[in-house]
This record gives C-alpha cells, sequence and structure tokens, in this order.
C-alpha cells in the first residue's frame, strides 16, 4: 500500500461484481477518506501488465451508483409488484434460516436448490452454503446443459485427466521474457473472441501479445471479428459443427501421418480406434457440414500440425454445441496428436495454483472439500445423476434443464425454495426464458443476493441481500495461476461480500461443520496448503506465481508430477492420453468422438429452416457489458446504447430493413425486439445479437420487468439440452429466426 496526499493505493485482484469477469488481473485501487476515487492497472502484476477494461475504469460509476442494493430488503406487497422493505441483517438472516429450515424439515434439504451464475468469485461460497445446508442441488439454473466450460472440461479431463489452457507464458513470472517460453509458431482460436471476453482464467490480450512475438492464426468463428480479420486462415463455419471439423482435421492429420509419432506411440491410448473412427469424416464430407471450403481445411489442418510449438484456444461456442464434450474430446486429441501437450508454446496442463481449491471442478476436489460421505449420499439425489453418467461422475452440478422442469412439475420430488446469488436467471442464463418465469413463480421461497435490482429480484424474491463488489471484499482466487487474493479496502452501505453471507448462513445450518471463526480463518485454511496466510498474501501485493512441482509447466508427464502415485504418466487410468476414453466407456458413453447435428439447422429441420431461414448465434460479447450487467452504468451504456442485431446487407434488402431501424426477431417462441445493424461481419443466413439485455431506466415492477417481455433474446431460445453426457447442447448459437418489420404503434 502507499499513500501520498492522504490516497492510499491498495494493489488488488479483480474476480467478481464491478467488472464482472473470470480474470485475475490486477488492479490498483485509490481510496481517499474510505472512498474510491479512482482505479488503474496494476503494471506490476505478470497478468495484465497493468492493462484494463472498460468495466473496470468505470468501477466508481458501479460502486457508487444510485440503483445499488445497500441494504438488506424483504418484500412487502405480492409478488412481482415491486414493494420491498429495508430490514436488518438480523432479520434477513433470521428469516432466511426460518423458511429453509422449515422447508428442509418437511420436504428434505434437496428441495432447495441452489443457483449461482457464471464462476466469477462464488463457486466458493454457493456450494459451501449448499452442502453445510445439505442438499445436492447446486447449479447454473437456465444455462441450458451447462454450456459453459463444463463440456470443455469433462472433454479434456476424461483424455489426459487434467486441464490444459493455450501456452501464452502465463505461468512465468518474467512472461515473454522467460527463456523457458516459446512463441506457439500457430495459436488455433476457436469459437471464442478472446481480446473481449478474457474467458476462463485467460486474458485476451495474450494472443495479441504472442502475434507481436510471431504467432500466426487459425480462426474459427462464422463471423468477422478483429482476430478474424487479422489471421492467416479463418474457417467460417456454419454454426455448431465444430464437432465435424475437428474429426476432419483429425481425419487429415492422422492420414498424412502428420502426428508426433514418438508422442503417440510413447504417451496415447487408442490410436488405432480412434483413426478408424475418423475415416468417416472426409474433408470433402465435413466440408459439406460445415460449408468450409476442403481446400480450407486442408491447408490449416496441414499448417497447424507442421507449426510446432501450437496452441489452441477455444470457447464457449463449443460447450453449446449438441455433444459440446464430445467435441472438446476431439479438439483435445488435435493438441494430444501433434505433441503439444505440456509443451512451451503448446496447450499447457493447468491446476489451481499451488494446489489451493477455491471451487469444486472435479467430483475429486469435491470429495477434497466435503468428504466421501456427503458427496455420496448427496450424489444419490442430485437432479439428473440417474440419467447423465456425466453429472453423477465428473462434476457436482445439478443437471439445469431437469432442475427447471423439477421445479414446474414438482416431479420425482418437489422444488420448493431457490437461493439465487451471482445470478440472473430470468434476464440473461436461461434459455426457455418464460418457462424458467413460470416455473419459480411457483416457489414457496426465493432469496436473491444481488447488487442490483433486476427482472430476476423484481419477478421472484422475498429477500433481497445486497452483495459487496470485489473492493469491499476479502475473498482469494487459484484459478490457474498465479494465486491471487482480493482484500477489502472500502464499504459501501450494509453490502457483504458472498463469502461472508454464506459463512453466516453456513454456520447457522450446521454448526458443527463450519469449524472456522471467520471468513479470513477459511480463507487461511484453504490457503494452508500453499504455506500462506491470507495477511501474507495481501503485504505481498496480492499474488504468488506457484513453485516448481505439479502446478507449474512443463513436461509434468516425463517427471511423475501429474499422478498421486508418482509414476510418469497422465493422472488417466492408463498413464496415457486416452484418446479411447476408458472413464466414458465405463460410464456406458461412446468412448470416441463423434459429430452430432444441430437440433435446429438447415440439415435437421428442412421444414423449420423454410419458415426460419435464418441462424441466430447469440452472446458473442460486447466488452462494456459483462452478460446483464452494467447496462445502468453510463460510461459503458452511451457507446452502446440499444441492443443490436448483425444482418448482413442482402439480408436486410431482401426484408426491406434499413440501418438503425428497429424490428423484431422472431420464432415459434416469441418476438424480441432489435435494432438493426447492417453489417457484413455476418454470413446472409446467420445473424448474430447480444444476449443479457434489460433496460434498468425501465418500470421493474411486473408486468414491465424492466423491459424482459420485450428485449430478452433467450424468450426464443430452445430447451432441452440435447446431449448424451448431459453437459453441452444449450442452443444459444444455432435458434433458427426470421424477422418482421414493426409496424406503426409497435405492432
Ligand atoms: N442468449 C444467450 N444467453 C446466454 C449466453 C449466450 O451466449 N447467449 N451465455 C450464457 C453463459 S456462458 C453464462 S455463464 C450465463 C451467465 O449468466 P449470469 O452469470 O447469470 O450473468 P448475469 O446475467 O450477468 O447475472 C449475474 C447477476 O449477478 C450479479 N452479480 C455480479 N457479481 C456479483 C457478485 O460478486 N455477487 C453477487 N451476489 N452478485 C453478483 C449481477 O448484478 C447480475 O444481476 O449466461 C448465459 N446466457
Ligand atoms: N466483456 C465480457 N466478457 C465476458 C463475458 C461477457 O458477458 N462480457 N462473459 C464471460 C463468459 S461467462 C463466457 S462463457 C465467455 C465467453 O466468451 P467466448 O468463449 O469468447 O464466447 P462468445 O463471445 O460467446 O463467442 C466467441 C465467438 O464464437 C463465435 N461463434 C458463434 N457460434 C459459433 C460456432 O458454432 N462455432 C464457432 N467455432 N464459433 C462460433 C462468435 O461469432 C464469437 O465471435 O466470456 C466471458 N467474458
Ligand atoms: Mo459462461
Amino acid at each position: 500500500m502507499n499513500e501520498r496526499d492522504g490516497v492510499k493505493v491498495y494493489p488488488t485482484v479483480v474476480w467478481s461484481a464491478g467488472a464482472g469477469c473470470h480474470g485475475n488481473c490486477g488492479q490498483k485501487l485509490y481510496v481517499k477518506d474510505g472512498k474510491l476515487i479512482k482505479v488503474e492497472g496494476d503494471e506490476s502484476h505478470p497478468w495484465n501488465q497493468g492493462r484494463a477494461c472498460p468495466r473496470v475504469l468505470a468501477l466508481k460509476q458501479y460502486v457508487y451508483h444510485p440503483d445499488r442494493i445497500v441494504y438488506p430488503l424483504k418484500r412487502v406487497g405480492k409478488r412481482g409488484e415491486g414493494k420491498f422493505e429495508r430490514i436488518t441483517w438480523d432479520e434477513a438472516f433470521d428469516t432466511c434460516e426460518a423458511r429453509l429450515k422449515e422447508i428442509k424439515d418437511r420436504f428434505g434439504p434437496e428441495a432447495v436448490i441452489f443457483c449461482q451464475g457464471t464462476g466469477r468469485d462464488i463457486g466458493g461460497p454457493i456450494s459451501f452454503l449448499a452442502y453445510n445446508f445439505g442438499s445436492p442441488n447446486w447449479c447454473q439454473l437456465g444455462l441450458s446443459g451447462q454450456s459453459c466450460y463444463t463440456p470443455r472440461l469433462a472433454g479434456m479431463k476424461i483424455t489426459m485427466g487434467d486441464f490444459a489452457v493455450a501456452d501464452c507464458s502465463q505461468f512465468l513470472e518474467k512472461r515473454y521474457d522467460d527463456p523457458e517460453w516459446e512463441v506457439p509458431k500457430v495459436i488455433i482460436v476457436w469459437g471464442n473472441n478472446p481480446t473481449t471476453t478474457d474467458p476462463d482464467g485467460f486474458f485476451g490480450h495474450w494472443i495479441v501479445d504472442c502475434m507481436k512475438r510471431g504467432s500466426e492464426i487459425i480462426s474459427v468463428d462464422p463471423r468477422y471479428t478483429w482476430l478474424t480479420t487479422r489471421a492467416k486462415y479463418h474457417l467460417r463455419l456454419r454454426p455448431g459443427t465444430g464437432g465435424a471439423l475437428a474429426l476432419g482435421m483429425l481425419n487429415i492429420i492422422m492420414n498424412e501421418g502428420l502426428y508426433d509419432k514418438e508422442f503417440v506411440e510413447k504417451w496415447t491410448y487408442g490410436f488405432d480406434e480412434l483413426k478408424e473412427r475418423v475415416q468417416e469424416y472426409t474433408p470433402s464430407r465435413v466440408a459439406e457440414i460445415t460449408e468450409v471450403p476442403e481446400g480450407l481445411i486442408l491447408e490449416a489442418s496441414r499448417y497447424y500440425a507442421k507449426s510446432r510449438p501450437a496452441a489452441i484456444h477455444w470457447g464457449l461456442a463449443i460447450d453449446m454445441e449438441p455433444e459440446g464434450t464430445s467435441v472438446a474430446q476431439a479438439i483435445t486429441h488435435l493438441w494430444c496428436i501433434t505433441g503439444n501437450l505440456d509443451v512451451p508454446g503448446g496447450n499447457v496442463i493447468a491446476r489451481p495454483s499451488h494446489g489451493v481449491t477455491t471451487y469444486p471442478y472435479t467430483t475429486e476436489e469435491l470429495l477434497g472439500l466435503y468428504g466421501e460421505d456427503l458427496v455420496k449420499k448427496l450424489t444419490d439425489k442430485r437432479i439428473g445423476t440417474k440419467e447423465y453418467p456425466l453429472v453423477k461422475n465428473f462434476r457436482g452440478w445439478a443437471q439445469p434443464d431437469m432442475a427447471i422442469e423439477q421445479i414446474d412439475t414438482g416431479k420425482p420430488y418437489p422444488i420448493k425454495a431457490a437461493w439465487i446469488q451471482t445470478a440472473n436467471v430470468l434476464g440473461g442464463q436461461a434459455a426457455r426464458a418464460k418457462l424458467h418465469y413460470d416455473a419459480l413463480k411457483k416457489l414457496d421461497f426465493v432469496v436473491v443476493v444481488d447488487l442490483f435490482h433486476n427482472p430476476t429480484t423484481m419477478a421472484l424474491a422475498d429477500i433481497v441481500l445486497p452483495a459487496a463488489t470485489f473492493a469491499e471484499k476479502d475473498s482469494f482466487r487459484s484459478w490457474w495461476a498465479p494465486l491471487g487474493v482480493m482484500h477489502k479496502v472500502i464499504q459501501v452501505g450494509e453490502c457483504k461480500s458472498d463469502w461472508e453471507i454464506n459463512f453466516e448462513m453456513a454456520k447457522r445450518f450446521n454448526p458443527e461443520g463450519v469449524k472456522w471463526n471467520s471468513v479470513v480463518d477459511l480463507i487461511n485454511d484453504r490457503l494452508s496448503v500453499a504455506n500462506r496466510t491470507f495477511k501474507e498474501m495481501v503485504e505481498k501485493g496480492c499474488w504468488e506465481m506457484p513453485p516448481d512441482g505439479p502446478f507449474k509447466p512443463y513436461r509434468r508427464h516425463e517427471r511423475g508430477l501429474l499422478r498421486a502415485d508418482g509414476k510418469l504418466g497422465f493422472n488417466t487410468e492408463t498413464g496415457k492420453v486416452e484418446l479411447w476414453s476408458k472413464a466414458l466407456e465405463t460410464w456406458g458413453l461412446d468412448p470416441l468422438p463423434r459429430y452430432v447435428e444441430p437440433p435446429q439447422s438447415p440439415v435437421s429441420t428442412p421444414d423449420l429452416y423454410e419458415k426460419y431461414p435464418l441462424i441466430m448465434i447469440t452472446g458473442a460479447r460486447s466488452s462494456l457489458f459483462f452478460h446483464s450487467e452494467h447496462r445502468m452504468i453510463p460510461w459503458l451504456r452511451e457507446k452502446e446504447m440499444d441492443p443490436f442485431v448483425e444482418i448482413h446487407p442482402e439480408t436486410a434488402k431482401k426484408y426491406g430493413i434499413y440501418d438503425g431501424e428497429w424490428i423484431y426477431i422472431k420464432n415459434d417462441m416469441g418476438r424480441v425486439k432489435r435494432k438493426a445493424k447492417i453489417t457484413l461481419t455476418v454470413k446472409p443466413n446467420h445473424i448474430q445479437t447480444l444476449h443479457g439485455w434489460w433496460m434498468p431506466e425501465m418500470k421493474g415492477s411486473e408486468p414491465d420487468l424492466f423491459g424482459m417481455w420485450d428485449y430478452q433474446i433467450n424468450l426464443l431460445i430452445p430447451g432441452p439440452q440435447c446431449s448424451s453426457s448431459g453437459f453441452g447442447g444449450g442452443q444459444y448459437k444455432t435458434t433458427l429466426v426470421t424477422l418482421e418489420k414493426i409496424k406503426e404503434g409497435g405492432k
């Protein structure tokens, strides 16, 4: 901490409210007389090296926004009437405890569902609360197929026993200057727009840093973006067909002998079986499925395989394919058979920094955090474990599509209450938004923990608890590297951090199990495997790179660092990279990757395509907003006032639509308003629009719900998910729609 003219400057790490984000940026908070006055990127932090996104730069407007909820609230009018009254924290905690205990006594703990949004700083506190309450039902409610990162995590885990990320030197403190690191000769960027989204423990501008040092780009994206226009090869595939492309690339690389023979021989299992499977995916067939010219597929595949080292950085579009896990498996095979696994400039194994667990990504971690007895007991009742092997065996999530149907029907057992924290289920997360609205209305008791009112708080909440931003909380982050901590430097109203809220509630439900005296005490316990305390971490600037060993690259399989038994090899049953997955085989699923056509598409539903001849991609992110957040922040909103839809000029002409005209996007599920943006970024039969739109400036009470029924694009996204594993297949990027002009009077 520095001090000058009464201004104190605190370095911290960004994770969650304020910026939104999954990132690990170092930022400096300038504080005077207990008030935040400025934010600046921390140039000494190896992650972002001084850079800051627009959302961080607007942090002051977020923290001190007049609409922020700064006290606990209870609903006083009818649900949806928008009447809330200030209460004390004691009353809020007492009410939540009494109501949830009553439901637990009558219906069992599983009758309460714990719902989070994306993995900001929430997975830790919410699973902690759910398990101390005794409920197995924890998920991203509404996120169809849990189609965000979970399928990619599963695809990697079943193949290599670990997770991996593109190596842009992020595990080395000296970064690009470290002699151990090599510049990837080529980086495939697949279904991801990193410079805008910085997703999943990866800072997007690392790709640009690599490009400046010579990396070429192969881009797999149906649209043009900043990055695709700078790529050596741009494969503009039909949305949802990446599985076919990956299998086609494997076909070319295997048949032409372009793989790393030594690595394959020594470290892989099931090569011949995979080779046989990929014969179905000839370049010409794949060209037909994906609409990418065959010559381009051949050239890009050869270029990737012949360039060493080469990395693949991937994104959300993969999870949202019908068999997301299978697509991820095939892409994992690509970097494995080309010998790019855990080598400098390839795809390196990524584990929680220093072995510190904040958030259970796998059943293994869940067992480590909560013990076998509890996890076993919970698995019996968790929604979706009987139907879906990965829901049972891979990750402790309930299956979200089944969960909402169960809430709706009460079968096979009733769900009576929801604890919604860091999720705008109705305003951003849920596909089939109307079904979610109708079903959640049936609940007896709903708590929402948030910073602002939104369609979810307005329509559903009985109690609203005010959450803290990253400047207002003590927490920790170990998602890959470095290990980071956030610490509280300001207080706003009576806001509390998610950890504080859930710690207090968990203590009430399970006094013996919650053995710590405070949140910091709990954090210290988690940090103890790293031999660090929270205080030490804060004092040394809030971050630390992992020491040499299992948590730091490279070539750990050759050093016996990956397996619990200390043997050489990978953390799988065979000790090898399983191209034929033993785990999938055991769980009764296809052990090899395969392609499945999206449920709505010109191929699978030609009649529907005739009626709705446009493939709608939703949710290509804007750097100004994080999902449904930030629409009320002046500096951000003024740069993107209205929700727009990208339409190709030919298509606009066909529908008689001019640039800037308000129109409807329509399908059998309803219609939603957008402003036309005529652009060449999309193909003629594709459109693209951002999700998460609601209007904070409109009326919040029902029926308006901040304009939700007019602007929430997820009213048009169908369900349920369609993957055999239970993970993947949310139809957010492949829905068929048409456009309609809005006639006089908005009709
Ligand atoms: N159509 C379409 N829909 C999509 C997607 C898409 O691509 N297309 N993407 C999907 C994906 S990948 C995801 S992960 C989901 C994400 O969906 P969500 O994570 O639900 O995202 P938000 O809509 O921003 O809702 C987060 C809410 O939490 C609040 N919040 C933010 N930070 C904190 C915090 O630290 N503590 C607490 N208590 N509250 C906080 C915010 O104010 C906001 O109301 O959306 C999905 N929805
Ligand atoms: N600023 C900001 N950053 C964010 C978020 C945010 O809301 N705002 N959300 C966060 C979250 S939770 C997530 S999951 C990530 C998501 O971030 P990313 O993984 O980058 O995903 P998207 O932005 O959905 O889409 C990336 C690209 O995929 C392309 N695409 C669409 N359909 C397909 C397809 O079928 N195949 C292929 N290959 N490409 C396709 C789109 O055109 C788009 O350019 O971003 C995170 N970061
Ligand atoms: Mo996500």
